[in-house]
């Protein structure tokens, strides 16, 4: 169909939209020959296929079967999502109807997708860098409002250009340098000072420090706060995991030991996504169902971002309480009365004195005031997510949504890469070094912020990235 040469010479074919029953799915083709085979297999005989434009026709097989009646849309290359020729299919979303359609063109000749292999070629053919293609999964796997924010800031290039411009920076810094080492050859004294190029290398470097304080925070919005449940038998843990969910989730009874399993579910405090955890209670257990509960229910607690440590404060310490205390990872840890909707015997103001009677060496004790909740009525809660979210980020969250930057851990190991070349260039500097040498250490962080955005990559890191996609993306 166009003139321009692709790099790929297969025309891919696969189902884009959920494999089941619905109103539409979308089947997409890319690759020089998508038109021709959507021409083929549409009853009716159009002579072309105007670029982005709706057709509506019977869809059969080579055979001439019917298969369905679909809507059909061309995109013309360059001027498409992988920058080849495409066409996307919508038809009726059924089993049948999917498989058939995807038959009939695998038989001319299109082969099935890999995964992620349409954003592959977008990603070979220039429309769109490393970091887009990764906020790509991170639209679709968005687990809060806020998460969504940042996702769609980075594929509309906002770090991206960011990146750029930090390394169009170095690069001229670069260029200085070797600019000084030919004067120097040729014995001309117009040798800029070097004060001047650290200045500009310190700047860069505040530059990239700030961004990656937005690391913290944006990391948690991207892959959600992990905060688990712990306590003994009965002390409310799965009736608190239900509060923090709205929902009635997992089972709750008077009898201890009702929870046996790890559940985890996914929940918005604050506009964070976390992943709550319910844990079985931790006591010596009955038989080897709880036991393993118990085994799992402490492998959460280690894990956990944040550990909420429940207690019944209608009754008083016990030496089951102090076990669970002891296997609760300090400085990460909250600590919740809870049932205060109850008689309290167990207090704010008493708790530490009621510890005084247990063996408690092992236990934290330097942490904050412990909160009263009621998981029942609901009393405390807000507190108990200001505190979740607090704990989370040592005090006060410093960046709102809008002004985060990083999210993503690659991006952030090679942010803390090109800051360290940076401030090695800058020591060489200072240390009479405007040199060769330098020049190699500050290229090298250019590099750095090229592999984030993709302009230097590695096949592993490809494979890394892509085999995160579905089939059909
Ligand atoms: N009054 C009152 N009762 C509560 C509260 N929270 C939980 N309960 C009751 O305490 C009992 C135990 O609650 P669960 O949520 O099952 O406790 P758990 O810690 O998950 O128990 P296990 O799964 O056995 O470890 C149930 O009868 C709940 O209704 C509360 O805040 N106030
Ligand atoms: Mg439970």
């Amino acid at each position: 169909m166009t003139e321009r040469k692709d790099i790929f010479k297969d025309t891919i074919v696969a189902i884009s939209s959920p494999v089941g029953v619905a109103a539409i799915g979308v089947i997409r083709l890319s690759g020089s020959k998508s038109h021709h085979l959507a021409l083929t297999l549409l009853e009716k005989k159009f002579e072309d296929l105007e670029e982005r434009k709706m057709y509506r026709s019977f869809l059969v097989s080579p055979e001439g079967k019917m298969i369905d009646e679909v809507n059909v849309c061309f995109y013309k290359a360059p001027q498409s999502f992988t920058g080849e020729d495409m066409v996307e299919i919508f038809c009726h979303s059924g089993m049948t109807v999917l498989a058939s359609i995807l038959d009939a063109f695998t038989r001319l000749g299109a082969r099935i997708a890999e995964p992620g292999e349409f954003t592959k070629r977008a990603f070979i053919n220039g429309k769109m860098d490393l970091v887009q293609v990764e906020s790509i999964v991170d639209i679709i796997d968005a687990p809060s409002a806020a998460s969504l924010e940042a996702a769609l800031r980075q594929r509309k290039g906002e770090l991206s250009i960011r990146v750029e411009r930090w390394r169009e920076e170095i690069l001229e810094v670069i260029s200085e340098i070797e600019a000084d080492i030919d004067f120097r050859e040729e014995e001309l004294l117009e040798i800029k000072p070097v004060k001047e190029k650290i200045e500009k290398l310190r700047k860069i470097r505040n530059d990239l420090k700030k961004a990656l304080e937005t690391a913290r925070e944006g990391i948690f919005l991207r892959e959600g706060i992990h905060v688990s449940i712990a306590g003994k038998p009965n002390v409310g843990k799965s009736s608190l995991l239900n509060a923090l969910l709205r929902k009635d989730r997992a089972i709750v009874t008077e009898i201890p030991g009702t929870t046996r399993d790890v559940i985890s579910e996914r929940a918005q405090i604050k506009g964070f996504p976390v992943i709550v955890t319910d844990t079985a209670g931790i006591r010596k257990a009955a038989d080897a169902a709880e036991e393993e509960g118990v085994l799992r229910a402490r492998r959460a607690i280690r894990e956990s971002d944040v550990v909420i440590m429940l207690f019944d404060s209608s009754q008083s310490l016990d030496e089951q309480d102090i076990e669970v205390l002891e296997s609760v990872p300090c400085g990460r840890t909250i600590w919740a009365l809870n049932k205060c909707d109850l008689k309290m015997v167990l207090t704010v103001e008493n708790i530490f004195d009621e510890l005084k009677r247990f063996d408690v060496e092992r236990v934290d004790l330097t942490g904050e005031k412990p909160l009263t909740i009621s998981a029942l009525t609901g009393e405390g809660l807000d507190e108990l997510e200001d505190r979740i979210i607090s704990k989370v980020f040592e005090g006060e969250v410093l960046h709102p949504v809008e002004s985060i930057i990083m999210t993503n851990r690659r991006h952030v190991q090679h942010l803390r890469d090109a800051i360290k070349l940076i401030e090695e260039g800058i020591k060489l500097m200072n240390n009479g070094h405007p040199d060769e040498i330098t020049a190699l250490v500050i290229r090298e962080a250019a590099d750095k912020l090229a592999g984030i955005i993709g302009l230097i990559t590695t096949e592993d890191v490809l494979h890394d990235i892509f085999s995160r996609f579905c089939i059909g993306k």
